[in-house]
């Protein structure tokens, strides 16, 4: 095909809502666009293995470690679906954990922030799996195939890892006063950030054109936020914790509530690798890939000897 069939044929695909498939030709710019998107999430769910990880040893029950093992595995699996997806479009895991180690490939802000007490464990089951749910269940439609239908699986999972994050959060408020100001004081750490987990303002999001012009974004930063504030606050309300914005207000006639600025020279600060883990972070990933450097060259020549 020349180019112009190729641009035909791409856009007669997207305007008729049929996936583009990796044998598909595409545009360049949406090819790189899906890669820095889908990298980024890759990337995302595993460094987000590590705040949660820091307690699994310190679980506080048999039941509750088990839970936690099988929602970090969890996250690495998705890591790997994510993974596999972007490679479709032709770039391979070495480049893309090349690009996570140099920086030129961000992970969510969110998993710059330290998880301090069991607290947190319920407020990234809740507020943070609840975030990513939200935003995922809509790219379930987002044009590239392969992209759309790991996001299927994905969602199914997030939402038992939602509802463990809230049994915790329920359960700590219905304990004694001590517990009942460590799910706040998770709440009040972990909400804003929660709330960046969505991107900047719709004003302020310079990949939104391309995005919505190839369907892969159906909703933007901003709806998304919204929605997950709408459904979050009542479910807060229930078990008794307070939102820390004192300017969060229903607004009758828009049906949804309205609430405080978002502090975005922090989102900048920790998407530019000044957050108070970014370092952490990156260290602890970067000596785990090193060390695990043998089992990729065992599992290397194992294929070789099977071929
Ligand atoms: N963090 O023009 P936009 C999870 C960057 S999974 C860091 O609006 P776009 C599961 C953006 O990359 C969570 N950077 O960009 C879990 C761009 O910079 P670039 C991850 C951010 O792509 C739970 C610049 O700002 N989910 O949590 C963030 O149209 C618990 C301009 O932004 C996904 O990745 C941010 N929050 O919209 C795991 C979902 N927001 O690339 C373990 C897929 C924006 O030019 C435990 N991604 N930036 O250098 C998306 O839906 C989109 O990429 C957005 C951003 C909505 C994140």
């Amino acid at each position: 095909m020349n180019t112009v069939d190729v641009i035909a044929d791409f856009t007669h695909k997207i305007e008729n809502d049929l996936n583009i498939e990796p044998k598909d030709q595409m545009p360049e710019k949406y090819r790189l666009h899906l890669i820095r998107q889908i990298s980024q999430h890759a990337h995302s769910e595993v460094i987000g293995m590590q705040p949660e990880g820091n307690w699994i040893t310190r679980a506080p029950s048999l039941r509750a470690k088990q839970i936690l093992l099988a929602k970090i595995q969890d996250e690495g699996g998705h890591g790997l679906y994510l993974y596999s997806a972007a490679e479709t479009l032709g770039i391979s895991r070495e480049e893309m954990l090349e690009q996570l180690h140099s920086g030129k490939a961000k992970y969510s802000n969110i998993f710059n922030y330290p998880a301090l007490t069991w607290a947190d464990i319920g407020a990234i089951g809740w507020l943070v799996d609840g975030a990513a749910i939200v935003n995922q269940v809509s790219l379930q439609r987002t044009s590239y195939g392969p992209y759309a239908r790991a996001m299927v699986r994905i969602c199914k999972e997030e939402s038992f890892h939602q509802r463990q994050g809230y049994e915790i959060m329920a359960n700590m408020m219905k304990g004694t006063e001590a517990q009942k100001a460590m799910a706040q004081d998770a709440m009040n750490r972990w909400w804003w950030p929660s709330l960046m987990m969505f991107g900047p303002h719709d004003s302020d999001s310079p990949h939104a054109g391309d995005a919505f012009a190839w369907k892969i974004k159906r909703k933007s930063n901003d709806e998304l936020r919204q929605k997950f504030i709408d459904k979050t606050v009542q479910q807060a309300e229930v078990i008794g914790l307070t939102v820390p914005d004192p300017e969060l207000k229903w607004n009758e006639a828009k049906e949804g509530y309205d609430h405080g600025e978002i502090n975005w020279e922090e989102f900048k600060r920790v998407i530019n690798g000044n957050g108070p883990c970014n370092k952490q972070r990156m260290t602890h990933h970067i000596q785990m890939h090193q060390e695990g450097a043998w089992v990729r060259e065992a599992a290397a020549a194992y294929a070789k000897q099977q071929s």
